[in-house]
């Protein structure tokens, strides 16, 4: 008889797989899986069998409905964007890198914007809250932390942003009795040559947060999307997409091209368009 479940994380070919009834089995996984080339991920919804000795075996993975390459993690709800104003100042090339990866994948964004009590500065809420929920907080002295509670909860959710933004002190937060290492200790463990890096997802009210191993945060495979399949990615562009003059209009300054009038009109940001443009430079042709 089989199990369902959910790989929580998988570490030396040990898998700990969380069961409808809340508990986590270690599981080892049939040797099929190595055979066909198959590795088990984070998020990954199996079929297990019980061993009669608290343990399990991996017998089956269902579909994946997405899946993220950096982190390595699948059935992911939504994706957290961590930015922040100051120290670091986030850049919006890389929010929008993520974002484009996250469309691509049918994942919602969700944008926090850290470090509210160092900056009241608003370039980010001014280009994101049109597109994507935007919360403020502060993740010292608890503002905005309720409301981000609530918007992640049932779901199960990524954390991603540039090094030192905030996302294992938010982390830490948002979930009860969570204690990642945060500042400096966590860069100084990223680097540590033996640092295992996997993703591991805590169970949390109904979902799950995704948490990767410190220094290994900068998740982007925006190179990985088609050029023909970039606009989309970028869903303030939609409503603009099929009026440019030309078919198969790229948007990289063609004549007629109404992406470009609507970032000259201000109908679209200005830094996402450059940043369209820029990863369209590097991205797979068809
Ligand atoms: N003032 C202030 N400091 C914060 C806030 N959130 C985090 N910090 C500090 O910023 C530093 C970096 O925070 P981390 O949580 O480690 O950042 P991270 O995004 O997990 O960084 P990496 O693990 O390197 O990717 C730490 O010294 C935190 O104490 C905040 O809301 N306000
Ligand atoms: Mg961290
Ligand atoms: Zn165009």
């Amino acid at each position: 008889m089989t199990i369902d479940g959910v790989i929580l994380k998988g570490v030396g070919g040990l898998y700990t797989v969380l069961t409808g009834d809340g508990e986590q089995i270690p599981c080892r996984a049939r040797g099929v899986f190595r055979h066909r080339n198959q590795k088990p991920l984070s998020g990954d919804k199996c079929l297990i069998s019980l061993s009669g000795d608290g343990t399990g075996r991996l017998e089956q993975l269902l579909p994946r409905r997405n899946e993220l390459v950096r982190p390595p993690v699948c059935n992911i709800d939504a994706m957290l964007l961590v930015a922040s104003e100051s120290i670091p100042r986030s850049d919006t090339y890389l929010i929008d890198r993520l974002t484009a990866v996250a469309a691509h994948q049918g994942i919602d964004v969700l944008i926090s914007v850290n470090k509210l009590d160092l900056s009241d500065e608003d370039r980010l809420l001014r280009i994101y809250s049109d597109i994507f929920p935007v919360f403020p907080t502060s993740a010292i002295t608890g503002e905005g932390i309720g409301a981000l509670t609530r918007a992640i909860a049932g779901k199960t959710v990524v954390f991603t942003g540039n090094s030192g933004v905030g996302k294992s002190s938010l982390l830490n937060a948002l979930v009860p009795g969570m204690t990642l290492p945060t500042g400096e200790v966590s860069r100084h463990l990223g680097r540590g040559r033996h640092t295992t890096r996997h993703v591991e997802l805590f169970p949390l009210a109904g979902g799950c947060v995704a948490v990767d191993t410190p220094g290994f945060s900068a998740l982007d495979t925006a190179g990985d999307i088609p050029k023909e399949k970039l606009d989309s990615c970028f869903v303030d562009f939609r409503p603009f997409l099929g009026e440019c003059r030309f078919s198969g209009c790229r948007h990289n300054h063609v004549m007629g091209c109404a992406v470009e009038a609507a970032a000259d009109d201000g109908k679209i940001s200005r830094a996402r368009y450059e940043n369209y443009l820029r990863i369209l430079q590097g991205t797979a042709s068809p």
